[in-house]
């Protein structure tokens, strides 16, 4: 069994439910602290409460610990943030600092940092969006995500801090619920089709988006933090694809499970963030340097999603 103890921020959140539960399945339930800003009575494993906007009760968990490595996923996210910008700014940045100066200061040795495809904007090829491309994201919470890629490679440079990082697609997955983001349509018409109701999407049907499946996005966030440190050539975030596709392709998908599924449209404010983002992703960083491939695709993942929602909500 590994010596790593790892502290995950944000852990009751959509990803960071589905991580823990691999982390503790990795490094042994002992050695994953989850914590989060609100309770989790019914957790099985050690969590802390935490408003990680709190330096002094970050670094009390990671001494009480004795924490090597942090995945730091936390945040608010794209579409909640344009309602209250400067706060998200605040939230979003003030957390990341505590974790990169906690890390630096009380030996934790590898940092996770979750980007986003929201640090694209204006500027860019939308379809296989490069990894180098311009980053003029239209959002407060892709403004942090470009703020905190760029502060992981001053840290790494500066300090030797092995900070790593993604940039994430929009994630579907059966265990958790998204909230406030603009790919959070993805997930939500799933809970409508297996209930036998329709569904009105904040999207319109020919919006197209880089998603990823929530096994294949666990598995690409471990691997780059297993990989050896010298594979690592990217120290703001690597690109990451899935697969992509738009609500219409989405509904015919759902309707080769559940016919008579209907989809309305009524894009709201959140189709101006998402017509500014990538169609879809370049990742060929990741796949050259830690052999980064997804395995799912819009057909397999939309059956996995049905059959685990089924058994969980039979
Ligand atoms: C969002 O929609 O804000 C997130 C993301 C793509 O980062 N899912």
């Amino acid at each position: 069994m590994s010596q790593n103890t790892i502290l995950i921020t944000g852990a009751s959140g959509q990803l960071g439910t589905v991580l823990t539960e691999k982390l503790q399945e990795k490094h042994g339930v002992v050695n994953v602290i989850a914590t989060d800003l609100r309770d989790n009575p019914n957790f099985v494993g050690t969590f802390e409460k935490l408003d990680a906007t709190d330096f002094d009760a970050i670094k009390e968990i990671v001494l009480k610990y004795k924490v090597t490595q942090i995945y730091h996923l936390a945040a608010i996210l794209s579409a909640n943030g344009e309602k209250y910008p400067l706060s998200t700014w605040d939230i979003n940045m003030k957390t990341f600092f505590n974790i990169l100066e906690v890390s630096r200061l009380h030996n934790v040795e590898k940092v996770f940092f979750p980007s986003s495809i929201a640090v694209f904007g204006d500027n860019i090829d939308r379809i296989d969006t490069a990894q180098s491309s311009n980053l003029t994201p239209s959002t407060v919470y892709g403004i942090s995500k470009v703020a905190g890629e760029n502060w992981s490679k001053y840290y790494f440079e500066k300090y030797g801090l092995d900070v790593r990082s993604i940039r994430y697609p929009g994630v579907i997955g059966y265990q958790s619920l998204p909230g406030g983001g603009t790919t959070d349509y993805a997930v939500e018409i799933f809970h409508k089709a297996i209930k036998n109701e329709n569904y009105e999407c904040f999207l319109s049907n020919s919006t197209t988006l880089p998603m990823i499946y929530m096994e294949d996005v666990i598995r690409a966030t471990i691997d780059l933090m297993d990989a050896p440190k010298k594979a690592i050539t990217i120290r703001t975030s690597y690109n990451l694809a899935g697969f992509s596709f738009n609500p219409a392709q989405l509904t015919k998908a759902i309707q080769k499970v559940y016919p008579d599924f209907q989809v309305t449209y009524n894009p709201d404010f959140r189709q101006k963030i998402a017509d500014s983002w990538p169609m879809s992703i370049d990742d060929s960083d990741a796949r050259k340097d830690w052999n980064w491939e997804p395995k799912y695709t819009i057909d397999s993942m939309t059956i996995d999603m049905i059959e685990n929602l089924k058994i969980k909500f039979s």
